[in-house]
């Protein structure tokens, strides 16, 4: 802190992160300038009655003299290519993120999540074990809690969910333990190729005392250094049948009856198989374990049931923003018989569709596309269609759906095009659902 308060410090991106870092830094004592490329960025408001000692710059980026700073701490969806970012750079700026930040003030026990998909659920199990645990944890990042705000009060650990983007601009965090979940594609508006997107989540391995990777996908391997894998079938962390019941196993050692958990669906069971992996050096008791994955019923927005009318169940998973967590809401719910009308569409983010082919064609009745790239997905199915919008979809399916079938909304795709978050893209499903079901 002392050093940072020597220095001349430029907050760059003004939304939850951004918020966070300045209300931090003026709890030191530290008055940043607060640069945004959007003219009215979402923390305006709380600036100008929070901080309206700060110098703002709000708009164009090249009128931010963005060189003329010590250190620029940037939030995490501004690209480190950015024109005005990356001449900084070039000139000796030193660019951080919150997290770093975070990393080099912090001083209890970390446990880190990255992954394409599953991450949220993977840290909010795991919070929710260390608190079964008696345990105060501190739970942040890319969740939608700044890091920095945890700093705030004391905690024993600390469980942080971490995008790419912020591993980009993270280079000391020191982890207990840290896992990659599982990496397909996303962010392809972001990264020039999938290597580099791959080599920002490998970022998390760093300084890492136990590794934790998914057995069953080489991307999340790390490069130095032993670990655990974990995987359904073949990892040190894996299912195995004891006294006639599935169990989460590791390696020959039962540890809990698989029906211990309230989710549902495969993905949810290695969800589970990663939790304790990424504890196991906590050395918590198994009762632990086995209440919070009793209690906890799974976040909103992913895979949740939220109506069955006539035999049709409907399931909201908006939160699938993209093509592989798509993949595997439809392998969860697949029961062998074409029963999926799915609905997909809005920002495609430059995505390969074609893993969605396999998986469509052998469970889905049909197809019902909508938003900015609907109309990339229509060669997927043959039964598929383009709809103007949720509704229109919500209608078409509720019309050809029979007693069995299910109806799922896991557009692959990010709703900006449409909505301000997957949240509200997902309530609106709810309501639709609702009304017209
Ligand atoms: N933006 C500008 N100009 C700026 C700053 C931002 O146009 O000067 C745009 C960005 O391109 C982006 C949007 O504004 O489209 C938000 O960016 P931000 O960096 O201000 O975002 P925050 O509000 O600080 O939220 C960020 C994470 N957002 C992103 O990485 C885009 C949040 O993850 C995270 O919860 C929050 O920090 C706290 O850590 C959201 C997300 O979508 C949920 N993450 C991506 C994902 O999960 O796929 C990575
Ligand atoms: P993230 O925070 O990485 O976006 P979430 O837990 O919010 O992850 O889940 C995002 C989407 O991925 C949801 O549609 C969910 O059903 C699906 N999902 C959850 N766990 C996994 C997993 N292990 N593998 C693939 N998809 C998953």
């Amino acid at each position: 802190i002392e050093q940072l308060q020597k220095k001349h410090v430029t907050v760059l991106g003004l939304g939850v992160t951004g918020q966070g870092i300045v209300r931090f830094l003026l709890s030191h004592g530290i008055n940043p300038k607060v640069v945004d490329s959007r003219p009215v960025p979402p923390g305006s408001d709380w600036l100008s009655h929070n901080a309206p000692e700060c110098e703002a710059v709000f708009g164009n980026l090249a009128d931010a003299a963005l060189a003329q700073t010590d250190l620029i701490i940037i939030s995490p969806g501004i690209p480190l290519f950015e024109q005005s970012v990356a001449a900084a750079i070039a000139e000796g700026v030193e660019v951080i993120g919150d997290i770093e930040l975070f990393a080099r003030l912090n001083t209890r026990p970390v446990i880190a999540v990255t992954g394409s998909n599953g991450k949220s659920t993977v840290v909010t199990l795991a919070t929710e074990v260390l608190k079964a645990a008696g345990l105060k944890v501190g739970l942040g990042g890319n969740i939608g809690t700044s890091v920095l705000s945890l700093l705030e009060q004391p905690h024993d650990v600390y469980v942080l969910e971490l995008s790419s983007f912020q591993l980009e601009t993270t280079h000391s965090l020191a982890c207990l333990s840290a896992m990659i979940l599982n990496i397909t594609e996303d962010h392809m508006d972001r990264y020039p190729d999938f290597q580099a997107y791959i080599e920002a989540k490998q970022r998390i391995y760093q300084h890492v005392e136990h590794i934790v990777f998914n057995a069953e996908d080489h991307y999340t391997f790390a490069q130095h250094g032993q670990g655990s894998s974990v995987s359904l079938t073949e990892g040190d962390y894996h299912l195995m049948t004891f006294d006639g019941e599935p169990h989460f196993a590791h390696k020959q050692t039962p540890l809990l009856p698989v029906k211990t958990l309230a989710m549902v669906g495969r993905h949810n069971q290695f969800n589970a198989l990663a939790v304790l992996a990424l504890l196991a050096p906590m050395q918590l008791p198994m009762q632990a374990f086995a209440s919070a994955f009793a209690s906890f019923t799974g976040l909103p927005h992913r895979c949740q049931l939220v109506a069955d009318v006539a035999g049709v169940r409907y399931f909201n998973d908006s939160k699938a923003t993209n093509v592989g967590s798509t993949v595997a809401a439809i392998d969860s719910l697949a029961s062998g018989r074409k029963n999926i009308i799915l609905i997909v569409g809005g920002d495609a983010k430059g995505a390969d569709l074609s893993p969605l082919k396999t998986p469509l064609t052998t469970h889905c009745k049909a197809l019902f596309c909508f938003g900015q790239d609907g109309a990339q997905f229509m060669p997927l199915l043959r039964n598929s269609h383009q709809v103007n919008n949720l509704e229109e979809a919500v209608l078409a399916a509720k019309t050809i759906a029979t007693n069995g079938d299910i109806v799922l909304l896991a557009p692959a795709c990010a709703s900006i095009d449409m909505y301000p978050n997957y949240m509200a893209r997902g309530d609106e499903f709810v309501r639709l659902v609702g009304e017209h079901a």
